[in-house]
């Protein structure tokens, strides 16, 4: 931003009195005051007080009418610096640290003269708290404001709860701090968060704001402000339905109930009483397993671009135009998100009825969009034209990359490789959308295996954020960071993961399933199981899930290894979902799977028939069925996960316990409040994750074998992210 550093001789004359995060400078009369702690001028310890200091300074500065408080370099404050609240261990420190910014903020607000809080980038958490401790905020167009901390699991802790409704009103307030979304300029000015929008330089407009008010005598402490929350019935009324929403949305996390109880202290209570009992709340929030979790998956889902041998500065190509080979679900999804990012893509099928089929299919999802105002229909239409249907390999040759998205089927995969090895130029990257098959067999087939990787795109492709980035073993270091860059700009988060079968995902999610399987067979209900992993987090249980995905799609990929002599994970091999196979019950898909469906409904009904079939599975058996707890449910399941994510680890398929999570998190709904399966079973203990692994095995059968990593880490005291931490490096 133009106009925001200091004259070198303000800063000279200045220097010795200047707290190190403010700079000071009068300009025509306002004092300007920008925050400087790259890269988002996070709160870290000292923050707050020059921001204090400074604003005492202009309040004294018979130079200064007014006051402007900016960020300097690409945002206003982003809030708390959040590496900080990991160091927070005691409650008593985290209310003296609350009392601390709460007072500091009543001071800054006590500033005689107006002062104007000017918003570039984003105001979020403890940003935007410090911009409403000021009389007035207005922003550049393109700015947001939010109050995100219920995604650290945590509540607005710096008087968030009880200005913010003060401003905008108990429905707002309660929307902003429950779901932590980002507030566009434009939306926040007409709710009364923001005073103005500057269309121009912003710095300009803001002084000329202040000056008006000072000449005004304009000086507005929201504090006082009781217009929006007068009407308390009603603002009383919002608390509850909100609270009755998060039933529904909050799925175990406990911050969203917390931000309530906090505004709806201030609305009974007043600001002064609202502000304690704010402090009290954050305090146990901040401590919390949730806020631990939380946090913890905050810095893992920024690391997981970081791949030590593949440095940012890697070269890598830039993807302008691409080819989707497979027109099916995922096909068509993945030639979707090429479109969405403005990339040109050929989608590829056999045959003119499969390419129709496929692209009417495109157009429904785009249509869809269109009736729920996410897109407009020229939208749609300009997106629709970079997609060119085809049914030959012409045009490949002009192509940065090709995704090949046909049939899970080795064979036709290792054929199609064959092929785009020949008809595409030497430089053009060949992914593949496999979500289990090994990649160095198509590299090898391609014969350009430093150009062959693996993006297993998630289902539905134009949906999910996921893509599992598979590193063969000859694919170069290029490719990877052309593919993670990719990945960045179809909107995906990519996650490196090693070529094992499964990768990270579907190789853990099969051990979790296992576990659902013989669950199921040892006197479970499905609907109980599902019901257990919901209460945990999961959107959906491990049985609805499958009926979403497809039953067919795991039977097939268990007949392809059987036809290879191998089982997806060991231990006894539940018979059910084969013979649901064999029934052509597959799921949502044909009316029926572990559920029965309705005509035109995707509602679960409970099917008898499942529990016939369970009971005939473990007379098979020999195992006597039992009622078996919800806490039983739970343990088995991820117990499982943690056991072969730990083995993942240690073989090296995953960077850190942070890429698990990530995985998990953004693939399959894993609560973000318990952190991801490795972080939950950190948080559980490593010493009672093992004992329950020889648990199992002395009760279920050696299937049940401790990773030697899990063994060792329970031995030493170690925790998997602690672990990872030291580790580096990632096998292939
Ligand atoms: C809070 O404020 C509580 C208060 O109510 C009470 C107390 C006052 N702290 O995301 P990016 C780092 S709670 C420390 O890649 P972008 C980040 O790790 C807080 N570090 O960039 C990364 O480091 P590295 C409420 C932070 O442009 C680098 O900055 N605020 C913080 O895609 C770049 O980040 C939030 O929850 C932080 N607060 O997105 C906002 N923020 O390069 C959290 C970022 O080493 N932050 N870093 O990996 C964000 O949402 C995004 O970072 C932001 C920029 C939108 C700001």
């Amino acid at each position: 931003m133009a106009g925001l550093r200091l004259r070198s001789d303000s800063r000279d004359k200045m220097a010795d009195a200047m707290p190190e995060f403010v700079h000071y400078e009068i300009r025509d009369q306002v004092a300007v005051l920008t925050v400087d702690n790259p890269p988002v001028n996070a709160l870290s310890p000292g923050v707050a007080e020059a921001i204090d200091a400074a604003v005492e300074r202009a309040a004294a500065d018979p130079e200064a009418r007014a006051v402007v408080l900016i960020g300097a370099g690409t945002t206003f404050v982003a809030g708390a610096d959040i590496r900080f609240f990991e160091t927070i261990t005691a409650r008593e420190a985290s209310l003296e640290r609350s009392h601390a910014i709460h007072a500091r903020l009543r001071h800054i607000e006590d500033c005689p003269k107006p002062l104007v809080a000017a918003i570039h980038g984003t105001a979020l958490g403890g940003g935007l708290e410090f911009a409403m401790a000021c009389h007035y905020r207005v922003a550049a167009a393109t700015a947001g404001v939010g109050q995100p901390e219920v995604s650290l699991g945590i509540i607005p802790g710096a008087g968030g709860t009880q200005r913010l409704p003060r401003l905008c009103g108990a429905p707002m307030a309660l929307e902003m701090c429950t779901l932590g979304q980002h507030v566009p300029a434009a939306r926040a000015a007409t709710e009364g968060i923001l005073d103005g929008v500057i269309e121009g330089d912003l710095l300009v407009g803001a002084m000329a704001f202040a000056l008006e008010k000072s000449s005004s005598n304009g000086v507005r402490k929201s504090r006082d402000l009781n217009l929006k929350i007068a009407e308390t019935g009603a603002a009383l009324a919002a608390c509850a339905r909100t609270r009755e929403g998060l039933k529904k949305t909050a799925r175990g996390a406990h911050a969203p109930y917390a931000a309530v109880n906090a505004i709806e202290a201030g609305i009974r209570l007043g600001f002064d009483e609202g502000s304690r009992r704010e402090i009290e709340i954050f305090a146990d929030c901040v401590l919390s397993t949730e806020s631990r979790a939380m946090v913890k998956l905050f810095f893992a889902e920024r690391e997981v671009p970081k791949i030590p041998d593949v440095p940012k500065d890697t070269p890598a190509l830039e993807i302008r135009t691409a080819a989707v080979v497979g027109a099916g679900t995922m096909g068509g999804g993945i030639a979707m998100n090429y479109a969405n990012a403005g990339i040109p893509v050929l989608l590829k099928e056999v045959t003119q009825e499969a390419l129709d089929s496929g692209l009417a299919t495109i157009r429904r999802n785009y249509q869809s969009s269109v009736s729920k105002g996410k897109m407009t229909p020229e939208q749609l239409e300009r997106t629709m034209v970079l997609i060119t249907p085809t049914v030959t390999y012409e045009g490949f040759e002009k192509v940065d990359i090709v995704t090949e998205a046909v049939f899970e089927n080795f064979d036709l995969k290792k054929a199609t490789f064959t092929e785009l090895g020949r008809v595409t130029r030497p430089d053009c990257i060949l992914a593949s959308n496999t979500s289990t098959l090994n990649i160095d067999e198509f590299a090898k087939s391609s014969s350009r295996p430093e150009k062959v990787i693996g993006t297993h795109f998630f289902s539905p492709a134009n949906v999910m954020k996921l893509v599992e980035i598979v590193r063969g073993r000859e694919t170069a270091k290029e490719t990877i960071a052309t593919c993670m860059k990719l990945a960045r700009k179809l909107n995906k988060v990519g996650v490196l993961v090693g070529n094992c079968f499964g990768f990270v995902a579907n190789r853990m999610i099969a051990y979790y399933m296992r576990e659902a399987y013989l669950l199921l067979e040892e006197g479970a209900r499905v609907e109980e199981i599902d019901a257990a992993l919901v209460e945990f987090g999961m959107p959906v249980g491990p049985f609805a899930m499958q009926d979403i995905a497809g039953i067919d799609v795991g039977a097939r990929i268990r007949q392809y290894l059987r036809s290879i002599g191998k089982e997806r994970s060991e231990g006894p091999q539940c018979p059910v979902p084969d013979w649901l196979f064999e029934m052509g019950r597959y799921g949502q898909k044909t009316g029926a799977g572990w559920y029965r469906y309705d005509a035109g409904s995707r509602t679960p009904v409970v099917d008898p028939l499942i529990e016939g079939l369970a009971n005939k599975a473990a007379a098979e058996r020999g195992v006597d069925r039992r009622a078996i707890s919800n806490d039983e449910i739970i343990a088995r399941i991820m117990t499982a996960l943690a056991n072969e994510g730990a083995n993942i680890l240690e073989e090296g398929y995953a960077l850190r316990a942070g890429d698990v999570d990530v995985i998990y998190v953004q693939g399959f709904g894993f609560p973000r409040h318990r952190g991801g399966p490795m972080f939950y079973a950190d948080t559980v203990g490593l010493p009672v994750v093992l004992g329950r692994v020889r648990e199992y095995r002395d009760r279920f059968g050696d299937y049940w074998t401790p990773a030697p990593l899990l063994e060792r880490l329970a031995a030493s005291g170690g925790t998997f992210y602690g672990w990872s931490a030291e580790r580096r490096g990632i096998g292939a």
